[in-house]
């Protein structure tokens, strides 16, 4: 149950270098575009962006076989980039219209991909937790050989229904990882202001459930425990929970003045610890780029974004009568 430390030669290829690159960087250049369309007017409700906090989904994903399935709260567009799902038809979701995976009914917090195992999107919190450890019963009861990553955040895990969640999971050996995105803040609320212990992840201890903190800012740290993890569920022995540090740079939601953090605190994050910045030194030190690749992998990215941008703002409105679709009545 140590701590990782991130590795100064990592055994990586370049070619997985720059795919975590490119992937981090779609999640980075989308959250800022979603974050501009809220700020035209075009996104309407709850936006919870995930901007600094891309080596944690992208490490995991990285662990991930096809098949596995994954769960998350409502700072969700991360995770759902992440797993492969269309950046236009999440966009599109974001600005309520009729191309967004949910037809625009939705919203930010309210999508899913059957294709994916995406199980959404949850706005209540720590509601996804007991999911996630259902999903996984389900893996189990077919013995399929399949995981559940099921993330929820630091304020969550002081949820009761997370320790029922555990104590089922551990009693049935479900495969499931319990995925603890640790950003220190629960809203306006830091860590050591509401919760009893400095690492989250020891609780697990209670019911049997092993587990440790992970260096959520270096991707490859991620990455490197994600496969610790998975392959304790994936021989039966049960639920597994990564303690994640990582640190969002934006408000808690669109509507949040930031005033219990200092600049300075975000900023210094920002200038020793950022994911994305780690992976681009590996990359150039490592001769496994050249600032002019790096460039054109901008250039695609950021084409990618404005093609999602444009789709979400052509596509349609739903029409009225999508009000008495998929509803439950
Ligand atoms: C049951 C419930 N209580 C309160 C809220 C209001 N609320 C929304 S997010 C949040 C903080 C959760 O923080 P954390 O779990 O650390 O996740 P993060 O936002 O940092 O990703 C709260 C209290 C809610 N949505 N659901
Ligand atoms: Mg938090």
């Amino acid at each position: 149950m140590a701590t990782r430390k991130s590795s100064k030669k990592p055994n990586v290829s370049a070619d997985e270098l720059k795919h975590y690159y490119r992937e981090m960087l779609l999640i980075r250049r989308f959250e800022e575009k979603a974050g501009q369309l809220y700020g035209m007017g075009l996104i309407g409700g709850f936006c919870h962006l995930y901007i600094g906090q891309e080596a944690v989904v992208v490490g995991l994903e990285a662990a991930a076989e096809e098949g596995d399935k994954r769960i998350t709260s409502y700072r969700d567009h991360g995770h759902m980039l992440a797993c492969g799902m269309d950046p236009g038809g999440v966009m599109a979701e974001l600005t309520g219209r009729t191309g967004g995976y949910s037809k625009g009914k939705g919203g930010s917090m309210h999508m899913f991909s059957k294709e994916k195992h995406f199980y959404g999107g949850h706005g209540i919190v720590g509601a996804q937790v007991p999911l996630g450890a259902g999903l996984a019963f389900a893996d189990r009861y077919k013995d399929n050989g399949r995981v559940t990553f099921t993330y929820f955040g630091d304020g969550a895990a002081n949820q009761g229904q997370v320790y029922e969640t555990f104590n089922m999971a551990a009693l049935w050996s479900l495969p499931v990882v319990f995925v603890i995105e640790n950003n220190q803040y629960a809203m306006g609320t830091a860590q050591a202001r509401s919760t009893s212990t400095k690492d989250i992840y020891h609780r697990g201890e209670a019911f049997g459930i092993p587990g440790e903190i992970v260096d959520g800012m270096n991707v490859l740290a991620v990455k490197e425990a994600g496969e610790k993890a998975v392959a304790h569920c994936r021989a039966g022995k049960g639920p597994y929970i990564l303690e994640v540090k990582t640190y969002r740079y934006r408000g808690h939601s669109m509507s949040d003045p930031a005033k219990y953090r200092t600049r300075e605190e975000v900023q210094k994050m920002r200038e020793q610890h950022d994911p994305i910045e780690q992976v681009r030194e590996m990359l150039l030190t490592g001769n496994h780029a050249t600032e002019d690749d790096l460039k054109a992998i901008d250039k695609e990215i950021k084409d990618v974004v404005n093609k999602a941008a444009d789709f979400s703002k052509d596509s349609p409105e739903p029409s009225v009568e999508e009000l008495w679709t998929d509803i439950y009545a």
